[in-house]
């Protein structure tokens, strides 16, 4: 009689599905069947040795079940492939959960209005590696270049598709390479990022029929500080695949760095770093270094190097602050 009455007030387990929306202690899950539903968490989901925010992020794969109260919780998160966590604020020891099993981490920039810099880029796609997520940059408003932006845009496309990362090119306005990027998009977990204002609502209000994002609002300057109020949706697109929509200025690309460890997030400098003296070598003025004379004869691009600097000084900054830290204690 004990186990009969235990089994009638376990949740009953009513399918698997995937979270697409997660709006503070509630967790929007697509169904199988395609209907969503709104559930709270049953159960411990910490990741060892992180503490997050949102223990369950939108991509994640999760049971659903029914409970005697008849809501619906998530009882268990299947493994995930990848995730993405960035610290919930500056100063706070609490990470937040982006996104998980993303397939794609797009990165959207613009040459003007706002101009991206490199290092931005390479920040995000340093980032990207470290995840393990491949990676991709969408250069958006081309209806706005000149002869020299095209010509800057081309020598992007060049320098960055050369090292693994396809470079598409469009305009939300006009709709110029969208039916492209499109494509590249179709049947795919896509992240998208990138700072305020590079027109990532309007890229994805121009891809996703019917979807009508606001669009050219600096909305993220009232939500600076706090993580409560701005969270992860997931957008399917009209051709399969989804967006995922990431809020906030800082994104992505806040992740600490260890010095040693900089180099490996950047494909060419990884490879020409076998060759280097020693093992440890940081490419910064070592003896014997490899990727040095790389940079000067134009194997590895001045700019790709300058990012990897400054990553890496602060690398080394925050490394250093931490001894400093740990000392008293
Ligand atoms: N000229 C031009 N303007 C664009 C394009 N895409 C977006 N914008 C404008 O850029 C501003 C910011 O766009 P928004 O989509 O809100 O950027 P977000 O902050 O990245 O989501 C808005 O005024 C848009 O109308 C484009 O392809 N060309
Ligand atoms: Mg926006
Ligand atoms: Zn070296």
């Amino acid at each position: 009689m004990a186990s009969k009455k235990k089994t009638a007030t376990a949740p009953a387990v009513i399918g698997e599905g995937r979270v697409v929306k997660n709006t503070g202690s509630l967790y929007m899950v697509e169904m199988p069947d395609g209907h969503t539903t709104a559930c709270r968490i049953k159960g411990n989901f910490r990741i060892k040795g992180i503490r997050t925010t949102n223990p369950v992020a939108v991509g994640d794969l999760v049971t659903v079940a029914k409970a005697a109260d008849d809501a619906d919780y998530i009882t268990a998160i299947s493994p995930r492939r990848n995730y993405i966590i960035r610290r919930a604020s500056n100063l706070s020891k609490e990470s937040h959960i982006l996104a998980a099993n993303i397939d794609l981490a797009a990165i959207v920039a613009t040459l003007r209005e706002p101009a991206t810099t490199t290092i931005f880029i390479d920040r995000f796609l340093a980032t990207a590696e470290a995840y393990n997520v491949p990676a991709m940059m969408i250069l958006n408003k081309c209806d706005m270049w000149d002869d020299d932006d095209r010509e800057l845009a081309e020598a992007w496309r060049i320098l960055y598709s050369g090292i693994g990362y396809p470079v598409a090119f469009c305009s939300a306005r006009t709709g110029e390479g969208l039916e492209k990027l499109g494509g590249t998009l179709a049947g795919k977990t896509t992240l998208l990022a990138g700072n305020s204002g590079v027109g990532k609502s309007s890229l994805i209000n121009a891809l996703v029929p019917g979807s009508d994002l606001r669009t050219g609002h600096i909305s993220d300057i009232h939500h600076t500080g706090t993580h409560t109020t701005t969270f992860s949706e997931m957008i399917p697109l009209p051709g399969g695949g989804d967006i995922i929509d990431i809020p906030g200025v800082r994104g992505f690309g806040t992740i600490d760095f260890a010095p040693e460890e900089v180099g490996h997030f950047f494909p060419e400098i990884f490879k020409w770093s076998a060759q280097c003296r020693y093992g440890d070598c940081k490419h910064a003025d070592e003896p014997g270094c490899a990727v040095i004379p790389a940079v000067e004869d134009h194997y590895i691009s001045q700019s790709r190097y300058s990012s990897y600097l400054s990553i890496l000084d602060e690398a080394v900054e925050a490394a250093s602050g931490a001894d400093k830290y740990r000392k008293p204690f």
